[in-house]
């Protein structure tokens, strides 16, 4: 055995070894109980940061302390190799996104290798191959025949310089990334995925998702929201039509003063018609963003219609008003408007002098007053006719109901959920597979004719799409009359390849989109990523496995039935990033170090879910501690240690604190790695048992195999978290299998027994004695071997005792 700890020579040869050997390559068993784990796959932007290397590490120790605990591992790794980065590289290199994404890979690919991850590389995808893609375009078209796709118009942010959509990462402050100019939402037709048809679905099998964390599965069912309320009608005497608005708070009805409509909705075009006023108000509104966070926070602002309505119950009439707080896209692109009870319609009757009428009062008499801000509590009805009295639980039933009889209105459940556009016009994406034909109309390309590949000819130079220029691209045959008709030139969303991945993975050489493998290894039992995909990523990913499985496609109803939502990493309090320069490349790390030392200092750092403060000398620390380690081995094989066989039955009291050490230890972490997911807690404590080692001396044949024993243990415990060092003395400790073969050590419940225990006793409270007895001795025994130790009996001899207290495992107190 080497004398010293060098790990890159180690970390090669065990690398090459795992190659050659195939082991992390894994197919079905019908005898082995399967464990699919997952890490969020990586986009391939040049090199790993150290969030990669966390969150990458995290999903190896799972995975091969999984494959210890005698399960069929699996353990893949690919690229979501689409998106603007790619473009963008494009234009700023002039190297063609596609030679910009595989460079990456090889890198990326060749970075996790030197980090020892244990995947099957053979499952290997990346997203941009027409291999992959292709079974997206089939998918989607599967989707078309059944209608959970259509195409509809939605408004997209236009410069109006370079004539080209802009993504949303590419509007800053609303001005156009190259040029600067401001931007402008434009109208286009757009294709859509009916998510929506899956919300109930979405949101109540989210209670099925036991390992997930609560604040992923609450942040899942906001974004749902669904809402309970009611759809009504308020006559409009000077338009054919009723405004239809919808509310969660039909109690307030009687506190309505204005009704608001958003300003594309068709009453405000008709206001509109002959006023410039209100023209250049819903001009003005084009041009506002149109994110909900961006709803929450700006001015809110409107312009009277000029039109009135009648109100369903009194019939008074009330103004109509244009808004630019009301969306469109949500409930009916109308309101009523209680400015006494909701915010925003505080805030904005207050602006415009519009009146404000309390009908909802404090339950229980506590403070109910809006003259500084809406009163937004539920309470009870006042100045609301017949409703006065109600709570507003009643009032909702009683109102709608009445709405209802008189036809007035309906009870409604609405989801905020929108369905998902996966338009986008960008080069570096799947093409959707659709043709338009004049005469035919919208058609699907022929499955015979999938993939529809991405052209590598094209310019791109940020001016309009490079597939709409592109000069032979979008010129096809209809595929029904044969005549000269249209492809589709815009690409998929890349969340479209990101959601239905992890099930590629498991039938990754299928010849269809997925084969029986899917069946086998999904659900993916744990999952690990970042908490930035807590909400869309997971959302499509459950959505895709429903839309899969009703496909037949797969089995599962959850595509990950546990997941693990790594914490960030950061630099000197704040996050690391490129933007911030404050990064550390593990790559000079590994050259340093080795990848061991890299992964063991993120695992130790801190638990998994919380956030990670880099420290270059813990770092340094976890290198130390590998050196010890090394050195305790060395030295114990340097005295001709790994030879001889215990015997448990001639212990002395030295080597028995080491062994129950040893398995304690074993059963501290198996709890730790298998059932709380912690690991910090996990390699302190083989440290402390390093630590104890290094202190037991003893060199008798049964010391010799306890240190053997000993050091086997913390081998194979540390084995998932650096699995290479281990490798290597797993072999120095005499073994021939390799280590990733090896099971999980078992506790020998033997070695925790303690035969004897040492209590303390107090006399009166005063601490005065230590008497050691045997573990299994009864209260009475203590009692009786308390009252007969010398120390005490000195300061009670010739005394009454009143009581004796025995504390198990701690404790007599006698009390004189
Ligand atoms: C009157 C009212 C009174 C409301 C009150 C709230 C409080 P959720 O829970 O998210 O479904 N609303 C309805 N459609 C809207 C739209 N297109 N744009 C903006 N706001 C809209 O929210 C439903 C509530 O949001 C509805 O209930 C409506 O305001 C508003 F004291 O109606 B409410
Ligand atoms: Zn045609």
């Amino acid at each position: 055995m080497q004398e010293n700890y060098q790990p890159l020579s180690i970390e090669q040869d065990v690398q090459a070894a795992w190659e050659t050997s195939g082991v992390f390559n894994v197919s079905e068993s019908s005898t082995q109980e399967k464990y699919y784990c997952l890490s969020m796959f990586p986009y391939p932007s040049g090199r790993l940061h150290m969030g990669h290397v966390r969150n990458y590490t995290i999903g190896d120790v799972i995975s091969r302390y999984q494959r210890m605990l005698g399960k069929n591992v699996m353990q893949p790794m690919g690229w979501d190799a689409f998106g603007l980065p790619a473009e963008n590289a494009a234009m700023q290199h002039g190297v063609h996104p596609a030679d910009w994404t595989y460079q990456n890979i090889d890198y990326m690919r060749d970075q996790l290798k030197q980090l020892g991850f244990g995947y099957d590389w053979s499952r290997e995808v990346a997203t941009c191959d027409p291999d992959y893609y292709k079974w997206e375009q089939w998918f989607f078209l599967k989707l078309l025949e059944k209608g959970l796709v259509y195409k509809k118009t939605a408004p997209v942010n236009w410069c109006p310089n370079d004539m080209t959509v802009l993504a949303n990462e590419q509007v800053i402050d609303g001005c156009c990334w190259r040029c600067d100019t401001k931007v402008e939402r434009k109208e286009i037709a757009q294709w859509f995925l009916k998510i929506t048809a899956y919300a109930d679905e979405l949101l109540t099998s989210l209670e099925t998702l036991d390992g997930w964390p609560e604040q992923v599965k609450t942040m899942q069912a906001n974004w749902i929201g669904r809402s309970e309320g009611v759809e009504m009608d308020f006559q409009v005497p000077e338009l054919s039509q009723p405004l239809r608005i919808y509310t969660t708070r039909p109690d307030t009805l009687m506190g309505v003063t204005y009704l608001a409509v958003a300003a594309e909705h068709p009453l405000a075009l008709k206001a509109s018609e002959g006023n410039p006023a209100i023209s250049s108000f819903i001009e003005e509104c084009k041009t506002m963003e149109t994110s909900e966070a961006a709803m929450e926070t700006m001015e809110k602002r409107g312009i009277d219609s000029g039109i009135k309505a009648l109100h369903p119950i009194t019939g008074d009439s009330v103004p109509v008003w244009i808004a630019n707080f009301v969306l469109m896209g949500y409930g009916t692109g109308a309101v009523m408007a209680v400015p006494a009870h909701d915010q925003r319609d505080y805030e904005f009757a207050n602006k415009y002098g519009i009146a404000i009428k309390q009908v909802i009062f404090s339950k229980d008499g506590g403070a109910d007053d809006c003259s500084e801000q809406a009163y937004t509590t539920k309470g009870i009805l006042g100045h609301s006719g017949e409703f006065d009295g109600l709570t507003s639980e009643q009032a909702f039933v009683s109102i709608s109901e009445a709405l209802e009889n008189a036809e007035k209105g309906i009870r409604k459940v609405n989801f905020r959920l929108r369905d998902w556009g996966v338009s986008r016009q960008r080069y570096w994406g799947a093409p959707i597979p659709v043709i338009y034909c004049d005469d035919c109309g919208t058609l699907p390309v022929p499955e015979k004719d999938l993939p529809v590949t991405l052209p590598r000819d094209v310019v791109l130079d940020g001016s309009q799409s490079p597939l709409v220029a592109h000069p032979t691209f979008s010129k096809v045959d209809c595929p029904c009359c044969g005549k000269p008709a249209r492809r589709e030139t815009d690409t998929f969303d890349t969340f479209m390849e990101s959601s239905w991945y992890f099930a590629r993975f498991a039938s990754s050489k299928a010849e269809s989109m997925l084969d029986e493998s899917a069946k086998y290894w999904l659900p993916v039992d744990h999952y690990i990523g970042g908490i930035e995909h807590a909400i869309l990523h997971l959302l499509y990913a459950r959505f895709y496995t429903k839309l899969l499985r009703d496909e037949g496609l797969v089995v599962c109803d959850e595509p990950f039935k546990r997941l693990l939502t790594q914490g960030m990493v950061l630099k000197d309090g704040s996050k690391m990033s490129k933007s911030k320069g404050n990064t550390v490349d593990p790559q000079e790390l590994i050259a340093q170090y080795g990848a061991d030392t890299v992964r063991l200092f993120v695992m130790f750092a801190a638990p998994p879910e919380q956030s990670l403060e880099w420290s270059d000398s813990g770092v340094e620390g976890a290198f130390r501690f590998l050196k010890r380690l090394w050195r305790q081995a060395y030295l114990h094989n340097e005295a001709g240690g790994s030879s001889v066989a215990l015997d448990k039955s001639t212990l002395t009291e030295e080597q028995q604190a080491v062994r129950r050490q040893v398995h304690q230890t074993l059963q501290k972490v198996t709890h730790d790695m298998g059932v709380r997911i912690i690991f910090n807690t996990a390699i302190a404590a083989n440290m402390e048992l390093v630590n104890t080692l290094t202190k037991f001396t003893d060199d008798s044949d049964n010391g010799k195999a306890v240190r053997q024993e000993a050091l086997e243990a913390i081998v194979l415990m540390l084995a998932p978290i650096v699995p290479h060092i281990c490798h290597q003395l797993w072999l120095e400790l005499g073994h021939h299998e390799a280590l990733v073969t090896a099971s999980w050590p078992q506790v020998d419940e033997s070695a925790l027994e303690q035969d004897s225990i040492e209590l303390v006793i107090q006399i009166n409270g005063k601490l005065r004695s230590k008497i050691s007895v045997s573990a299994q001795a009864t209260s009475e025994e203590i009692q009786a071997l308390a009252l007969n130790d010398e120390q005490a009996i000195r300061f009670i001899e010739g005394k009454t005792i009143r009581k004796v207290i025995v504390v198990p495992n701690k404790l007599i107190n006698i009390v004189v």
